[in-house]
């Protein structure tokens, strides 16, 4: 197999290319190689492939190993023709994948502050600023995105599929779906593609 992702089940960004490779038809084209790491304690295949040090990281026989995952679902949607990045309205599907990755970027973080750092060193502000960037993204979502949102598939559907999901995984106390509910809906549907129900984060 010439091609190797490496991962974790949590990881919502991971995630955005396992969706990929489900709906494209390519999961048994990638071998899953599952890692454990975190910023203060890196897995050495980790940095190995990706001298950031983050997953995902996609190892090539016949280039460099690729990260970050919008160039991974870029470089795999490119390899199976799929048309996850249509030209009609790329901006809009770029835009839409960023906004989906900021999530998880944020949440993530937040994550991380408790994880990471010791208690009396974290930092209630700073939590509260992360998830202030999270809900200014969900209501953009709600107020100005729906549209794109029923449209045909893409990846941009994807990456706000993946950070909802992520949501609910690790912060569902803070209830996203409250005054969302054009949103809720969405990714009640969404989430039962077989592609996101193969991929739940564990
Ligand atoms: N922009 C990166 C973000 C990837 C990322 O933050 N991954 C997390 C796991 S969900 C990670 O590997 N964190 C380790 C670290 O920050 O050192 C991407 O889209 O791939």
């Amino acid at each position: 197999m010439s091609l190797q992702l490496i991962y974790a089940p949590a990881s919502p960004f991971a995630r955005k290319v396992r969706v990929l490779l489900e709906e494209t038809g390519q999961v048994a084209d990638v071998e899953l190689i599952l890692v454990s790491t975190s910023p203060t304690d890196p897995s050495p295949e980790v940095r190995c492939a990706n001298p950031l040090a983050k997953i995902p990281a996609l190892i090539r026989e016949d280039g460099p190993a690729l990260y970050d995952s919008r160039v991974i679902t870029r470089y795999l949607d490119a390899r199976a023709g799929a048309g996850l990045y249509p030209e009609t309205r790329l901006w809009e599907t770029l835009t839409l994948e960023a906004t989906g990755d900021a999530i998880m970027d944020a949440g993530v973080l937040m994550v991380y502050e408790g994880r990471c750092r010791p208690e009396d060193k974290q930092d209630r502000t700073w939590l509260e600023a992360q998830w202030g960037k999270i809900e200014g993204a969900l209501d953009a979502l709600e107020e100005r995105w729906m549209s794109h949102l029923a449209g045909p598939l893409d990846m941009g559907q994807i990456s706000v599929g993946c950070a909802l999901g992520y949501l609910d995984f690790r912060h569902d106390a803070r209830n996203w779906r409250k005054g969302r509910g054009a949103l809720d809906d969405w990714f009640a549907a969404f989430g039962e593609r077989a592609s996101m129900q193969a991929t739940t984060p564990a």
